[in-house]
């Protein structure tokens, strides 16, 4: 169905026809603007940006572009096609039609995983408030806004299955989206990244490579769900969340190409005193947001995790596409894990392993994306490996939680830990300087602030020296 833009919702869920389900989420959507005005990019309302809005959600040409100012972004509602054949793909309930309404015995289980995912969209762009006003360059700040109003754009894919589907729980929980706030200490939001400050572009780009990489395995596995307004919902949701990836990969590999044009010309190391940033440091930052969006996929062994499976709300990564039984009953799945203070492999029951499961798919794409940033560093010429980290280093979450790590895997006493973390984590020095970097917005066309190489290509193909931004 085409996106019905004529409505003050856009939607292409036919929402007109459903006035109950309008009217309440015309109800939130002030609620929404307030939160967006107080809790979204700060300073910002007047600005003209080069933003991308769904036209349609086919694959192809979804996007058009054009100067938008950001309150008036056209947030909606989009799900993908609809495909009537669509059967469940797993678990006990594999073989029947995917559900259309939810299915009363899951109905806490889905409103718990959708509230979860809805609260995590909102949550970023309150961690990102304030990274406009250090922005690199127009460019940079642009993609900074796209990602903001998509995430933006995302708590509404949430809040309309909430509506819809969940009568008045699911009206609470949307207005407990606004309510709970990043690093708020009465009202955290739920899960422990979205928690974490991004104060600098450094953390941003590491949190859109890292964080948002996240988004993209647990939305994959919701695109499985057998409740078919969810899965369409996640569908849709992944095609805006690449771009996403894309600003993260590229932020971080301008940054280290900067860094490695600056060692080569001026042959040494020592970056800093020329005003860029340091490989080391650049590993840890990467070391932090590693562990930290672990951390996210829950527990290696997790019960929880077998019964959404079992049950047909969540799915693995790519499910139709794997050959197996899809019900896993008798496979097991290695895992590392804590034991007798070792970490040790050891075969678990596959259905209790699925966290980890997705954690393993999620370790491989990030180590692709490493590979790349090396490739930038090994054709300087310059000798350095950017590594990602053992699973077990520095985790809040699951069975190595508490313990101490090394990056290379080795368990540490708490003196060997003491005696290394700074060389392991970004400590406060680190951050006073990546801080110190972060100057006023670079706001003229076609600049870029010292410390960070211009981008291979523009946005929707447009020239170095596009305004981007207007400020008004
Ligand atoms: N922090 O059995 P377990 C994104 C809790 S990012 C705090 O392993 P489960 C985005 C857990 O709730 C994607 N608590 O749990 C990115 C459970 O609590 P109870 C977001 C945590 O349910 C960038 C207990 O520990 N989407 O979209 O299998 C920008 C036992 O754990 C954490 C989703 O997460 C944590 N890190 O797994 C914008 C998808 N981890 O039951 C957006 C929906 C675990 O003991 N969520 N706990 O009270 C889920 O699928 C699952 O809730 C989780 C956790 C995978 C997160």
């Amino acid at each position: 169905m085409a996106i019905d833009y004529s409505q003050l919702i856009p939607n292409n869920v036919d929402l007109s026809s459903d006035r109950r389900l309008q009217r309440a989420l015309e109800n939130w959507q002030p609620r929404f603007l307030d939160w967006w005005k107080d809790m979204g990019p700060d300073g910002t309302s007047a600005f003209d940006v080069y933003l991308r809005t769904a036209v349609s959600t086919d694959t192809n040409g979804w996007a058009n572009f054009g100067y938008v100012k950001m309150p008036e972004y056209r947030w909606g509602i989009f799900l993908a096609e609809r495909d009537q054949n669509r059967q469940i793909a797993f678990g006990d309930n594999k073989g029947k039609p995917a559900w259309q309404d939810v299915p009363g015995e899951h109905r806490s289980t889905l409103r718990r995983l959708i509230v979860t995912q809805g609260d995590t969209e909102p949550a970023s762009v309150e961690q990102q408030r304030l990274l406009g006003k250090t922005a690199p360059s127009l460019y940079d700040l642009r993609n900074l806004f796209q990602v903001n109003v998509e995430e933006g754009r995302h708590l509404w894919a949430m809040v309309y299955l909430l509506h819809a589907y969940f009568g008045r729980d699911g009206r609470e929980e949307a207005e407990a989206m606004l309510e709970r706030h990043s690093g708020d200490p009465d009202k955290p939001r739920i899960l422990g990244a979205f928690n974490e400050e991004t104060p600098d572009w450094l953390s941003f780009f590491m949190f859109t490579f890292f964080t948002d990489r996240d988004g993209k395995y647990q939305l994959a596995s919701l695109a499985e769900s057998g409740f078919d307004p969810l899965a369409r919902s996640c569908r849709f949701m992944l095609t805006e969340e690449a771009h996403h990836m894309f600003v993260g990969e590229t932020g971080v590999g301008r940054i280290i190409q900067r860094t490695c044009e600056l060692m080569k010309e001026h042959k040494t190391d020592d970056v800093r005193a020329l005003g860029a940033i340091d490989l080391p440091t650049m590993q840890k930052y990467l070391n932090f947001h590693f562990s930290v969006s672990l951390d996210l996929f829950g527990q290696e062994a997790s019960t929880n995790a077998a019964n959404y499976y079992t049950q047909g709300v969540k799915g693995r990564y790519l499910e139709t596409r794997i050959d197996d039984d899809h019900l896993l009953v008798n496979d097991t799945y290695e895992i590392e894990t804590m034991e007798d203070g070792r970490i040790v492999k050891k075969a678990v029951p596959a259905l209790q392993a699925l966290n980890e499961r997705l954690r393993q798919d999620y370790i491989e794409d990030c180590a692709r994306g490493v590979v790349r940033w090396n490739k930038t560093i090994e054709k300087a010429g310059i000798n350095f490996e950017m590594k990602l980290p053992h699973r077990a280093f520095d985790r809040r979450i699951g069975a190595f939680a508490g313990q101490r790590v090394s990056p290379d895997g080795k368990l540490l006493s708490e003196a060997e830990w003491k005696a290394n973390e700074s060389k392991w984590l970004p400590t406060d020095e680190d951050r006073a300087y990546i801080k110190s970097l972060m100057g006023p917005a670079v706001t003229q066309p076609g600049k870029f602030a010292h410390w960070i190489a211009p981008p291979a290509r523009g946005i929707n193909n447009q020239p170095a020296d596009f305004e981007y931004v207007r400020f008004n």
